[in-house]
């Protein structure tokens, strides 16, 4: 299924005079304060953030999954999927697969496929936490970690093949998450299991073409329990910096403990050069898959704080990051929750470009906190709604979205198209 754009500009129609009294209202203020609202509006354009293949589906929880009917059944349809998001938001337009979820059949037509939605391919991601089918070894104790050289072997020649699909499709980055850890004290050599994940992410790194980028993910906990081999940012840096300058940590805001600090990792990494990638989700307790912005808006806000001024510093060693949402929660439609997702990523980016930051860094140097609490927060309490509307609405995207994915029942059509019991693969 795809949207006509004559769908949305129909949609856009009704509700373009309220839009217009709204957008003229804060672009007023904004030039009082001597910002642009122009320039705000082609950055939040040029800020695409990837969807994951995987997030299409409904998730599931380990008790059980709910799915909503009419799922992408083939890669296919996922990009379709992901079209239909760009074609709303026009802010969705890259896809990021997983192997070996996506393995394209016919690379060609895969590509001409994205083609046609105006989708690029982000980052590709290799699998060595569950055992496939056909597969030799299992990664039931580990997999570039693992005791065995055999394993490591074969996990290795698995990240090897899955740069080979990404490089036929045109992904110039691969990112790891490895399940890797133990969940018994005792069960694991720390420091022998950080040494093999080191030599075989070197082997991997090797393999890439020279244009390629590395993603190391972290995470603290999950599926193990006691240890997990590359628990935080700084072990993601530790080997990031051991493999080369095309290795870089990606950070995922679900892989904390509750309560750390993730904007000041944001904001030491780009001061590193070694922010290469960013996951987007929310969660109240860890891992949770929920909707962006849902639970902490204004930790989003503050990360977007330092990753602005990163961005933004000329001196700044730092690549441009890879963007991508990293969730698939079992309540929502998946494409309405990406639809927030995206929303909320694009109103924190517009509010931390809202900050006044020669005024801030003054009352830095000045220890105010006051005034620098201040400053921050007059960014953060502006509505940045309308600017977000008017930057799809100036891209041929909706005003609304979700108005119109509703009002024309694409959840309905999927159903009619793929049936009530289509299941996406993925996790
Ligand atoms: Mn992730």
């Amino acid at each position: 299924m795809r949207i006509d754009s004559n769908l949305i500009q129909s949609h856009n129609d009704k509700t373009l005079p309220d839009h217009r009294e709204s957008f003229g209202h804060l672009s007023r203020s904004l030039e009082r304060k001597t910002l642009d609202s122009g320039s705000i509006i082609r950055k939040i354009q040029d800020f695409q953030i990837a969807i994951p293949s995987w997030a299409l589906g409904t998730g599931g929880t380990r008790f059980g999954r709910f799915p909503g009917g009419g799922e992408p059944r083939s890669l296919e349809e996922k990009m379709d999927d992901v079209g239909l998001l760009h074609a709303l938001n026009r802010a969705s337009g890259a896809i990021s697969l997983h192997i070996p979820w996506d393995i394209p059949s016919d690379v060609s037509a895969i590509q001409a496929h994205a083609a046609s939605h105006g989708l690029l391919f982000d980052a590709v991601n290799s699998n060595t936490f569950q055992d496939q089918p056909d597969q030799k070894h299992s990664y039931k104790f580990g997999s570039l970690c693992h005791s065995s050289a055999d394993v490591r072997k074969q996990a290795i020649d698995h990240n090897l093949e899955v740069i080979r699909y990404g490089e036929a499709l045109g992904s110039k980055s691969l990112t790891v998450w490895l399940a890797d850890g133990s969940s018994f004290p005792g069960q694991m050599n720390f420091r022998k299991a950080l040494q093999r994940t080191l030599d075989s992410l070197k082997e991997i790194y090797a393999g890439m073409p020279e244009d390629w980028k590395l993603f190391v993910e972290y995470k603290p906990y999950e599926p193990y329990f006691y240890s997990t081999v590359i628990q935080d940012w700084g072990t993601s840096h530790l080997l990031a910096s051991q493999l080369g300058d095309r290795a870089f940590t990606l950070v995922d805001l679900g892989h904390h403990l509750p309560n750390t600090n993730i904007e000041q990792i944001v904001a030491t990494l780009m001061m590193q050069g070694k922010l290469g990638g960013f996951h987007f989700n929310d969660s109240k307790f860890g891992d949770d898959d929920l909707t962006v912005g849902a639970m902490k808006p204004y930790q989003l806000f503050l990360i977007f704080n330092e990753l602005v001024e990163g961005m933004e510093d000329s001196g700044s060693k730092n690549p441009a990051p890879a963007w991508m949402i990293d969730a698939s929660h079992n309540l929502k439609d998946p494409l309405e929750d990406l639809l927030q997702s995206v929303e909320a990523i694009q109103l924190a980016y517009a509010q931390a470009l809202l900050i006044d930051r020669e005024a801030l860094e003054e009352a830095r140097e000045a220890n105010d906190p006051t005034l620098a609490q201040e400053i921050l927060q007059e960014a953060f309490r502006t509505d940045v709604r309308p600017l977000v509307a008017e930057a799809r609405l100036q891209a041929g995207g909706a005003i609304n979205p979700i108005g119109v994915f509703r009002d024309k029942q694409v959840r309905k059509e999927l159903i009619k198209e793929r049936g009530a019991k289509a299941l996406s693969t993925g996790l």
